[in-house]
C-alpha cells in the first residue's frame, strides 16, 4: 500500500487514484518520483522484459531501440473519441459518443484490466513547471514504456506534485488493456487491438485511453492534453492551443523575432523547426522552441506569447539525416528511444534515409533479417525517436521561459503542386484565418495536375477538441481580444513547374522566406497586392548565395486564374461539411477571392 500523504496532499488526487485503483486492479501501484534513478531502473527492467535493447553505449550512450506489436504502430483517428454533452460540440470532424454511454463501455473495459501489472502514477506538466500558460496533469497508466517517454516528452514526477498543491488537474487514465492472470507470461508489447479506445471528455478535462502503447495514444500529455483538451481551454479562456512548431530567427545584428508556423503531416515542419541558415545567411541563426505545439496567450504587454508545452520532440526518424536535419540527428545521439527502426550489426540504428547506401545487414523493426535486396522497409515509415529537446543543438536560449516568447507572425504551409505561389501574406486577421482554415496537402501526386486537395484546417483536423467551426470563429474573435496580433502568411515549399521539376531549390532555403516574413512584420519592405494577398516581388528576397533567376520565380509566384478558381470553388466542400457552425465570414472571404480572381467584362459596350 503506497502512502501518498508524504507526496502530496491533493485529496482529489488521493481520492482518483484510489477509485482507479479498484476498478483496474493493478498487482500494485507506483508513484514516479521523475528522478533520474527511477528513469534507468524502468530502462533496465524494460530490457530485462524484452520489450527494450541497450544499443552500444559508445556509438549511442543512454539510449534504446523498442519494437511495438506490428498492430500498433501509429495514432487510430478512427478510434478517437470526442465526448463532450452535445453532439454538436464534437462536430463533423470529430467521432462522438455520448459521454455517459462512452463511460459505460470503458468501465466494462477499464474493469480488471491492470491484472498482473503496475499501475504508475506520472504527475506531469505541460509546459515550464510554474509557468501560468502550462497545465498540469497526472497520467495513470499501466505502461512503463509510457513512464520513460512521459519523462523525456514532459516534466514529470515530485516536483510537479509541489506545484500543482491542491489545485486541479487533467485526469488521464490509460491502459494497455492486456491483464494477466494468475502466472500468464507477458509479451514484450503488451496492447489490446480489438479495443482502442481514445476518448475525451472536453467538458470536464478528461482523457481516457485504452488498448494502445504507442504514440500520441499512450503518452497522453502529448495529441490528447497539448492539443485536443487544451484546445476546449483555450476556446473558454480566450487563448491558442495550436499544432505549431516556434522558432526564433536571429539577425546579424541580434534582433531576434520569432514565428509560429503550422504544416500538415510530411510538409518537412521538423525540419523547418531545426532549419540551418544557407550560404549567404552568415551570422542568421534560426533557434528552436518547439517542433510540434505551441500554446499561445495575449500578455500583459498585448501581444501573443508562446510556450512549447512539451520537453522532448517525438519526431519520424525515417528521412531523418545529417543531410536534411543535422540538428535532429544531433539531439538523437544519445539519451533517446528509438521505436520501430532497424538495428544494426554493432548496436545502433539505422533507418530508411538516414544515409545514402543502406548497410549490408539488419534487424528490421520486426525482428528479422534484412539486407538491401529485402522488399519491405527496415525501419516502419512511423518509426520515432523520443528525445530531450535540451540536447537540441539550435534550442532557443528562451525555450523554457515561464513567459513564453512573442510570437510576431503566423505561418501555415501546405504540400500543393500547383496554384499555391511560394508565400503570401494575409490583407487582414480574417483574411489570415479564412487562408489557414482552408489549408491542406495533396492526396496524390495527381498526372494531371489536378490533384486532389485533403484539407486539414490550421493542421488542426485531428487535434481540435471541439467543433471546427466554432474553432474558425475563436480564431476570428481573437481580433477582439488582442491589441498586437501576430501577421499570418501561407507558404508553399512544393510548387512545381509545367514539367513536373521542383521550382523552389529546397528546404534549406526557406531561410529567405523567413527573412522576407521577419522583414514584414518589421514594416521593413513593401509587397505586391494580389488576389491571393500580398507578395515579395523578385527583388524583395535576398538572393544572397543563391543563384535564382527572376523567371523561375515568377513562375513560382504565378497566379494562375482558372486554378485558382477551382480551388475557391472547391472550399465550398469543406464549408458545407462544416454546416451550421460555419461562421459567416468564411464564406464571405472565399466570395471576395472569386470576385478579385473572376474576369471583369467590361461595363460599357466597346
Ligand atoms: O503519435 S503522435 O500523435 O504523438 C505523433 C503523430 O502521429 O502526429
Ligand atoms: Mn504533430
Amino acid at each position: 500500500m503506497v502512502s501518498y500523504q508524504e507526496h502530496t496532499s491533493n485529496i482529489q488526487l488521493i481520492d482518483w487514484i484510489k477509485e482507479i485503483e479498484e476498478l483496474c486492479q493493478p498487482e500494485q501501484v507506483y508513484l514516479c518520483d521523475g528522478s533520474q534513478q527511477e528513469y534507468d531502473r524502468f530502462c533496465q527492467e524494460l530490457v530485462d522484459h524484452g520489450t527494450f535493447i541497450k544499443l552500444n553505449e559508445e556509438l549511442r550512450p543512454g539510449s534504446f531501440l523498442c519494437r511495438s506489436d506490428p498492430r500498433d504502430v501509429a495514432r487510430v483517428e478512427d478510434r478517437t473519441f470526442i465526448c463532450s454533452e452535445k453532439e454538436e460540440d464534437a462536430g463533423v470532424t470529430n467521432n462522438w459518443m455520448e459521454p455517459s454511454v462512452m463511460r459505460n463501455t470503458l468501465a466494462g473495459l477499464f474493469k480488471g484490466c491492470m491484472q498482473g501489472r503496475t499501475m504508475y502514477i506520472i504527475p506531469f506538466s505541460m509546459g515550464p513547471l510554474g509557468s501560468d500558460i502550462a497545465q498540469i496533469g497526472v497520467q495513470i497508466s499501466d505502461s512503463p514504456y509510457v513512464v520513460v517517454n512521459m519523462r523525456i516528452m514532459a516534466r514529470i514526477g515530485q516536483k510537479v506534485l509541489d506545484v500543482l498543491c491542491n489545485k486541479s488537474f487533467i485526469k488521464c487514465l490509460h491502459s494497455v488493456g492486456s491483464p494477466l492472470a494468475e502466472g500468464q507470461a507477458d509479451v514484450a508489447w503488451p496492447c489490446n487491438v480489438d479495443n482502442r479506445y481514445i476518448v475525451h471528455y472536453p467538458e470536464t478535462r478528461e482523457v481516457a485511453s485504452f488498448g494502445s502503447g504507442y504514440g500520441g495514444n499512450a503518452l497522453l500529455g502529448k495529441k490528447c492534453v497539448a492539443l485536443r483538451i487544451a484546445s476546449v481551454m483555450a476556446r473558454d479562456e480566450g487563448w491558442l492551443a495550436e499544432h505549431m512548431l516556434i522558432v526564433g530567427v536571429e539577425s546579424p545584428e541580434g534582433e531576434k523575432t520569432y514565428l509560429a508556423g503550422a504544416f500538415p503531416s510530411a510538409c518537412g515542419k521538423t525540419n523547418l523547426a531545426m532549419v540551418i541558415p544557407p550560404e549567404g545567411y552568415e551570422g542568421w541563426k534560426v533557434w528552436t522552441v518547439g517542433d510540434d505545439i505551441a500554446w499561445i496567450k495575449p500578455g500583459a504587454d498585448g501581444r501573443m506569447h508562446a510556450i512549447n508545452p512539451e520537453a522532448g520532440y517525438f519526431g519520424v526518424a525515417p528521412g531523418t539525416s545529417y543531410d536534411s536535419n543535422p540538428s535532429a540527428m544531433y539531439t538523437i545521439a544519445s539519451n533517446t528511444i528509438f521505436t520501430n527502426v532497424a538495428l544494426t550489426d554493432d548496436g545502433d540504428v539505422w533507418w530508411e534515409g538516414m544515409t545514402e547506401e543502406a548497410p549490408a545487414h539488419l534487424i528490421d523493426w520486426l525482428g528479422n533479417d534484412w539486407t538491401p535486396e529485402s522488399e519491405t522497409p527496415a525501419a516502419h515509415p512511423n518509426a520515432r525517436f523520443t528525445a530531450p529537446a535540451s540536447q537540441c543543438p539550435s534550442v532557443d536560449p528562451d525555450w523554457e521561459n515561464p513567459l513564453g516568447v512573442p510570437i510576431e507572425a503566423f505561418i501555415f504551409g501546405g504540400r500543393l503542386s500547383t496554384t499555391f505561389p511560394l508565400v503570401y501574406q494575409s490583407r487582414d486577421w480574417a483574411h489570415g484565418v479564412y487562408m489557414a482554415a482552408t489549408l491542406g496537402s495533396e492526396a496524390t501526386a495527381a498526372a494531371d495536375n489536378q490533384a486532389d486537395i485533403r484539407r486539414d484546417p490550421m493542421a488542426m483536423l485531428p487535434f481540435c477538441g471541439y467543433n471546427m467551426g466554432d474553432y474558425w470563429a475563436h480564431w476570428l474573435s481573437m481580433e477582439n481580444k488582442v491589441e498586437h496580433l501576430p501577421e499570418i502568411f501561407r507558404v508553399n515549399w512544393f510548387r512545381k513547374s509545367a514539367d513536373g521539376k521542383w521550382l523552389w531549390p529546397g528546404f534549406g532555403q526557406n531561410m529567405r522566406v523567413l527573412e522576407w516574413v521577419v522583414n514584414r512584420v518589421k514594416g521593413r519592405v513593401s509587397a505586391e497586392d494580389t488576389p491571393f494577398g500580398e507578395v515579395p516581388r523578385y527583388d524583395d528576397i535576398n538572393w544572397n548565395g543563391l543563384v535564382y533567376d527572376a523567371d523561375t520565380f515568377n513562375d513560382l509566384m504565378a497566379i494562375d486564374s482558372e486554378n485558382s478558381i477551382r480551388e475557391f470553388e472547391d472550399q465550398i466542400n469543406l464549408f458545407n461539411e462544416i454546416g451550421d457552425h460555419l461562421p459567416q465570414e468564411m464564406e464571405r472571404q472565399r466570395q471576395m477571392m472569386l470576385d478579385l480572381l473572376t474576369p471583369k467584362k467590361e461595363s460599357s459596350a466597346a
